[in-house]
């Protein structure tokens, strides 16, 4: 296949820059990886009425019976007018752009957003805990987990990576070329994204390195341009620790700060040349490595939730907050007690193109026993000697101060689930996720004795440049069942019915979803049609009953790996929870999170309350082996 013009997909007014190294173009390499590319279909924009209709049923078990008829009114209204016209609009711009939502979402999703990264946006993913203690140990497990990753790098450099697949049907494989050598800026309005690919003149051939919040950029080539085998990478780090003997101001730490004052921060850093450059060199690496503080004296179960801290946050800036860079798509976090994991920006790329890479390092940390023949010279880590003046270093105290209130601010549990996992909805001929999913409404239902909007992620990776799309896990459906499990008027069989026309009707949304036909993109799509034309915001968009449905208060995704992975990322309301799970054959990891200032919510309690869903529900589908529907 000949090189192919990449990423180009629309210009839109407002767009967030995505600048790709020095030049407007990115090329994707010949292999297997793109062979279908450009055969993916295009996302479709959905029909008005269709999309009108599901609304009012997703909003049904939200909104009183008042508010409904209410929206009901206001949904026959849009449906004359201005309905049509902004489908039209919609349309239209499905015709100009191969994917008419991609560019819209990164920025409304990502660049425009003026949070801090880290806990909103940026997750964070644990790895198996391993059995070792102390420096060296960490140096050595380091070096294997770099080494790990440049060998998926290979792949996905060559354009080697198999076709990715969900359902038998091929996805957009473009995430996977853009988790490394990228890093989001920013901007005091809106940031921006740099991606430096393989194909582009002078690709990346460096990583960087933190430890006691120092940087340093380290060549991963030899002079002959061979990757380092794992004992030199154990060499070039253990030098590195042994020249970051001391902590360094936290510059680190103004990555999770909130964009604005970053932005403002950022700008004075590179008013000095030499310190943009240094800039550049972070934004040009390849990944970035952490090199962790680690707490000995922890239980296991405290250890546990320190690791989620620790790939979610940090932990705060006297542990680890400021030996990171959470503008960097992808950075790896390794502790000296045994824990490791990763974190990543997520302007480009969903969790399981970052998933799979796990797996692919940690398949060959387990299976790599000693370094591949060693390469030539190399070059040593350069260390970057930022200059930081007064006002900068004023500037990075307050974003210390920001950033422990926004630490405590958060509680995230992690739990595993050890009763069963795919295998036994299986069993029941029934969907795992939508199983797992109707088990958390469940738990939900019974904590609150009420439903709430929910947020499942679902890919639109089928289609090109294809980013996501929500599945409504609260519908009539489900709420039916949760009311009626705990009924004892009502009989297992009957419970057992519900619970299954739960599951099904969760599962068909989801495939609904998958093949472009969800509700929440394309109504944000009508709504950001409406005002590109300068058109007022239609009443829909301003009815309470959207702004309810809108209202996650259950921001849920699964994100599957082989390994046992577990994942964490922050709650989208003040009220709610983040919960991200990943279902095994036989176990269920997941991590929840909630934000302390909430008195309603509670972290362990939604786990807690889940895992007994899992137990009640298996007990429940056991009771009633006829069921029927
Ligand atoms: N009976 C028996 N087995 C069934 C079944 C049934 N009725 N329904 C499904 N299964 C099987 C499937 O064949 C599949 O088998 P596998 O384990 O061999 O692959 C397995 O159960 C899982 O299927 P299911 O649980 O239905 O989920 P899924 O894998 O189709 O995933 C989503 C559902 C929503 C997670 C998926 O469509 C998706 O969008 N994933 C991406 C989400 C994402 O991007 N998250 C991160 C955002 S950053
Ligand atoms: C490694 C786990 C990453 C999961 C991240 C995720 O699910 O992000 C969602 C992206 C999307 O577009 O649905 C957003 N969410 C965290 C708010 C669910």
């Amino acid at each position: 296949m000949t090189m192919s013009l990449l990423i180009k997909n629309t210009l839109s007014p407002r767009a967030g820059k995505v600048l790709v190294g020095m030049s407007s173009k990115m090329r994707r390499p010949s292999g297997r990886m793109f062979s279908i590319q450009d055969s993916l279909p295009r996302l479709p924009v959905p029909q008005l009425d269709v999309t009108l209709q599901k609304y009012l049923r997703c909003i049904t078990p939200l909104c009183t019976a008042e508010e409904f008829k209410k929206t009901q009114k206001i949904v026959e209204e849009f449906r004359r007018d201005p309905g049509p016209k902004l489908q039209q609009l919609l349309e239209q711009r499905a015709q100009k752009n191969i994917n008419w939502l991609s560019d819209w979402w990164k920025n409304l999703a990502y660049l425009e957003v003026r949070s801090p990264v880290p806990i909103n946006s940026n997750p964070g993913v644990i790895f198996p805990r391993q059995n070792y203690s102390g420096t060296d140990s960490m140096i050595t497990y380091a070096a294997k987990i770099v080494s790990g990753a440049l060998d998926y790098k290979k792949m996905i450099d060559s354009g080697d990576l198999p076709v990715e697949q969900l359902g038998g049907k091929p996805l957009c494989m473009m995430q996977y070329y853009q988790i490394l050598n990228g890093c989001r800026i920013p901007g005091e309005k809106i940031d921006s994204h740099v991606c430096f690919p393989p194909t582009s003149e002078n690709p990346p051939r460096h990583i960087i390195v933190i430890h006691n919040n120092q940087f340093f950029s380290l060549d991963v080539h030899s002079s002959d341009g061979k990757l380092l085998n794992e004992d030199q990478l154990r060499n070039q780090l253990k030098n590195i620790v042994n020249q970051s003997q001391q902590v360094a101001p936290a510059l680190g730490i103004l990555t999770m700060w909130d964009r604005p004052s970053w932005a403002k921060t950022y700008n004075k850093i590179i008013q000095d040349k030499h310190n943009k450059k240094l800039m550049e060199d972070i934004q040009r690496s390849i990944f970035v490595l952490c090199l962790d503080k680690s707490r000995p004296d922890l239980s296991q179960e405290e250890a546990r939730i320190f690791a989620a801290e620790q790939m979610l946050h940090g932990g705060g800036s006297q542990l680890n907050s400021a030996n990171r860079w959470f503008d960097k798509t992808l950075q790896f976090m390794i502790g000296s007690e045994g824990t490791s994991g990763l974190n990543y920006e997520h302007t480009t790329a969903e969790g399981p193109p970052i998933a799979a890479m796990m797996d692919h390092i940690l398949t060959y940390c387990e299976k790599n026993t000693g370094p591949s023949s060693p390469a030539g010279g190399m070059s040593d880590a350069r260390k970057l000697d930022f200059t930081l003046n007064n006002d900068i270093l004023d500037d990075i105290e307050k974003a210390k101060e920001a950033t422990e209130k926004f630490i405590h601010s958060v509680s995230v549990r992690v739990f595993t689930y050890s009763g069963y996992g795919k295998n036994f909805p299986k069993t029941q001929k029934l969907s795992p996720d939508a199983y797992i999913q109707t088990a958390l409404q469940l738990a939900y239902f019974r904590l609150y004795g009420k439903t709430c909007a929910t947020y499942e992620s679902a890919s639109l990776r089928r289609f090109q440049l294809g980013r996501t799309d929500t599945i409504r896990s609260c519908s009539i459906d489900s709420l039916n069942f949760t009311r009626a499990m705990d009924d004892s008027s009502l009989t297992n069989s009957v419970k057992a019915d519900l619970f299954r026309q739960a599951v099904l009707a969760h599962r068909k949304y989801t495939d609904e979803t998958i093949n472009g036909r969800g509700i929440d993109r394309h109504l944000l799509g009508l709504k950001l049609s409406a005002l590109e034309a300068n058109l007022d915001v239609p009443e829909l968009h301003k009815d309470p009953s959207y702004s309810q449905a809108f209202h996650f208060k259950l921001s849920t995704s699964q994100v599957a790996t082989h390994h046992e992975g577990v994942m964490v990322f922050g709650p989208v309301v003040p009220d709610g929870y983040g919960l991200c799970y990943n279902p095994q054959e036989t176990k269920i990891h997941f991590g929840v999170s909630t934000y302390t200032s909430c008195p309603d919510t509670d972290s362990n309690k939604l786990g807690v309350a889940l895992m007994k869903s899992f137990d009640d529900l298996r007990d429940l589908l056991a009771s009633t082996p006829q069921a029927k529907l």
